[in-house]
């Protein structure tokens, strides 16, 4: 390790000691927290059916940055690469339409767990947990707006029969990697205007929910998740799995409940539900991502906010109840690179985090002490967490600083460009 890395880390070491902070400690810590990232940066949420429709339901990336990945073999490559330029040992989180098919026509209905047989084969190798989510979208039978709230019947059946085989291929994908999977439903259903009828769309999807989720399955292999959220692109009036929808029926059935940061008026903020929802609900999914002016998707970036969702479930003690997953497509830079940064913000964010004094800050508060607590938490914004970052770093076999960009471009001329 170079010299000038472990004297920073040791000045840091001594700073935080003296605000009674152990630092060696944080980072064990920090190791043993996950990051599920979400396959679908690689590619702009393409996936890999043969009949591959447009992205649509609400979902947009934009940006034409070349090279990006074509098959399970080029994503798996761009994942190992991003990977190893993160410090720690992470999770991947594939969506249903990644499943290899081999060119074959395997509508949403017919998946089965040998389609995904290629990713657990590849996740236990490297030593990674899988997440895996339901695919509500791109697709002809979503092509109206409507999926486990169709008014058609057939369709919604066809919608039910693909959550409830996401499920199992979930659990066996938990069971087979020993580390239970978090399966997310996410179902963009809703209008662009102004609906007649709220009521009856919401009656069929918790209606749907409950078929989907009816099978009895061990928590140690999967962990149901439902997702809200608040309008689309072209679901800007009405949209049927909205906060209150999701959030009853993750309190009323004991599901998870997925939190995203991008999916609530601009105004309000995830990290203020994070400590209101887990009065209800046994666990959390977080889909980190950073809205701008609307749910944009940008790559994380270290704002205020992730801090706050950082400093929330560390304060909290949420950590042990919370599964952190990024969701974000940015096609206007090197994929790989949006991946390194996005995590790496987490990860930082996660451990500036742990290093707060955080019993201090409480006892000064609990005093009434408030002028107190706003000036410690200023004071900690200029703590010395960059040399206990790059250190972190340098142990974890990963380069600190800039020099991870090297690589990525490297790989990118080496790889990435010829495609
Ligand atoms: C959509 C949701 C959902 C998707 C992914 C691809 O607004 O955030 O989580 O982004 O499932
Ligand atoms: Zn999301």
């Amino acid at each position: 390790m170079s010299n000038s890395i472990e004297s920073a880390y040791s000045l840091a070491k001594e700073r935080y000691a003296e605000l009674g902070v152990d630092t060696d400690a944080v980072l064990d810590r920090l190791r043993s927290i996950p990051i599920s990232l979400h396959c679908w940066q690689g590619d702009d949420v393409t996936g890999f059916e043969p009949a591959g429709i447009a992205l649509g339901d609400g979902l947009a990336v934009t940006g034409k940055y070349p090279g990006k990945a074509r098959t399970p073999d080029e994503l798996r490559a761009d994942l190992e690469k991003a990977y190893s330029l993160i410090p720690g040992k992470h999770r991947l989180n594939l969506h249903a339409l990644y499943g290899e098919f081999g060119g074959e026509k395997v509508d949403r209905n017919q998946i089965e767990l040998k389609h995904f047989q290629g990713w657990i084969d590849w996740a236990k190798a490297q030593g990674l947990g899988l997440d895996f989510n339901a695919s509500f979208f791109s697709h002809p039978k979503s092509a109206d707006g409507f999926t486990l709230a169709n008014a058609d019947e057939a369709i919604r059946e066809f919608w039910i029969e693909h959550g409830i085989r996401c499920r199992q291929i979930g659990a066996a994908m938990g069971e087979e990697l020993g580390s239970p999977c978090v399966m997310n439903v996410w179902a963009p259903d809703g209008y662009k205007d102004t609906p007649a009828d709220r009521k009856a769309p919401r009656e069929r999807f918790v209606a749907a929910l409950d078929r989907i989720f009816a099978e009895k399955l061990d928590r140690a292999h999967i962990l149901d998740a439902l997702e809200c959220k608040l309008f689309g692109i072209g679901s800007e009036c009405y949209v049927v799995g909205s906060h209150e929808v999701c959030m009853g029926y993750a309190v009323s059935r004991q599901t998870l409940l997925c939190l995203d940061a991008g999916h609530f008026h601009p105004m309000e903020v995830i990290s203020d539900k994070i400590s209101s929802v887990l009065q209800y609900v046994p666990e959390l999914l977080l889909h980190v991502s950073r809205g701008v002016r609307w749910d944009s998707d940008h790559v994380v970036t270290l704002s205020d906010e992730l801090q706050a969702i950082a400093c929330e479930l560390v304060r909290g003690e949420f950590l042990d109840r919370t599964h952190i997953g990024l969701d974000y497509f940015d096609a206007s830079i090197n994929r790989v690179a949006a991946w390194v940064i996005g995590t790496r913000n987490m990860i930082k964010a996660l451990m500036i985090a742990l290093l707060e004094p955080g019993v201090k800050l409480k006892s000064i508060e609990a005093a009434g002490d408030l002028t107190g607590r706003l000036a410690m938490m200023e004071d900690l914004k200029v703590m010395p967490f960059g040399a206990v970052w790059e250190y972190y770093c340098r142990q974890n076999d990963v380069p600190a600083g800039q020099c991870w960009l090297s690589q990525v471009r490297q790989y990118e001329q080496e790889v990435q460009s010829k495609r």
